[in-house]
């Protein structure tokens, strides 16, 4: 693997799953594989999780790491080539690329969609520039179209918590009250659809996805249907993908808040969602607080696939 963005880049699911569930028996099993290297973790945005996770899983493998949230205290970066640099931005991707790749051996980049181009959001410009321009291997820890390590540590979680070989897993959208990127769906339906588990999609009208990541999941706009012998609910809002609301925020029904009464449908399914969550928007403070919740394993195995990832790119590259 020379970098990560993607399912396809991971390869056989099955293998990098039993090798998330050695690497969570063993956790230092590999910790003289990063020796003398350093990982470079560049941040656009603001993160929790990936930020903690992703630094633990390559301490255990006994690198080095730095973190740069390039606005906050870097120069802001201007990531269009042919423009005129004279506003605020101090610095050229072009250049402080090839440079932070200078300092480390490998780099992850968090570059959400900036809604201002769908053709740019779409096609990762910002994550191409790295993988053209660094030299170095790249993984996306959270990108404008996907967010593979989230994803990734969610089929973890299902293959831990399933209790048939083919369990129905359910991607709900649910309101929020600003308009978020269509990463995390578009990403675990790439993740899923790579499975063989019965996969449904259930949105308003309006919410369509991207047909590429859509797949062959089934789309049902009726939420109460779509939970019926759920087995996982996996909860997310998104903002629009069609044209002209590309970006938006068409509305933000509480109709479609997961609650108790909704969970009631399926079989007693568990309840996903990636973190951060709004409570009372995108899901109940019951329901999040239920024994059925796994949000908090959910987030831990973040660590898991963030150390396979890096543990591969050493492997490989080094
Ligand atoms: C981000 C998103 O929806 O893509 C990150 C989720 C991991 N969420 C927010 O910005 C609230
Ligand atoms: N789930 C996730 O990626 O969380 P952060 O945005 O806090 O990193």
């Amino acid at each position: 693997m020379r970098h990560f963005t993607c399912v396809n880049d991971i390869g056989n699911l099955k293998k990098a799953v039993q090798e998330a569930f050695e690497i969570k028996k063993d956790p230092f099993k590999y910790d003289m594989l990063g020796k003398n290297k350093t990982l470079l973790m560049l941040f656009f945005n603001n993160s929790l999780r990936t930020r903690l996770s992703t630094q633990k899983a390559a301490m255990n493998l006994g690198m080095s790491v730095m973190v740069l949230d390039v606005n906050q205290g870097a120069w802001k970066l201007e990531t269009q080539r042919g423009v005129v640099m004279d506003g605020d931005k101090s610095e050229h991707l072009l250049e402080a690329i090839p440079v932070m790749a200078s300092y480390c051996d490998i780099i992850g980049v968090r570059s959400f969609a900036q809604f201002e181009s769908k053709a740019d959001d779409y096609n990762e410009i910002i994550l191409h520039q790295f993988m053209q321009h660094s030299g170095k291997p790249v993984f996306s820890m959270e990108a404008a179209t996907r967010h593979p390590l989230q994803s990734f540590a969610d089929l973890i979680t299902i293959e831990e918590y399933k209790k048939t070989d083919r369990p129905k897993v359910v991607l709900t959208w649910a309101p929020h009250p600003k308009a978020l990127p269509q990463a995390v769906p578009n990403s675990f339906a790439e993740w899923m659809n790579a499975t063989d588990y019965d996969f449904v999609i259930t949105h308003p009208e309006g919410y369509e996805l991207a047909p590429e990541f859509v797949g062959k999941a089934k789309v049902e706009y009726d939420q109460r249907k779509a939970f019926e012998s759920a087995d996982f609910i996996y909860a997310k809002n998104w903002s629009a993908y069609n044209d002209p609301n590309y970006g938006k925020v068409i509305h933000a029904d509480r109709a479609w808040t997961v609650d108790s009464q909704k969970m009631a449908l399926t079989n007693n399914a568990y309840f996903m969602h990636c973190l951060p969550v709004r409570r009372n928007m995108i899901v109940t403070d019951e329901v999040i607080e239920s024994p059925q919740s796994i949000v908090i394993p959910e987030a831990a195995n973040r660590e898991i696939s963030a150390q396979v990832v890096i543990k591969r790119l050493l492997q490989d590259n080094y």
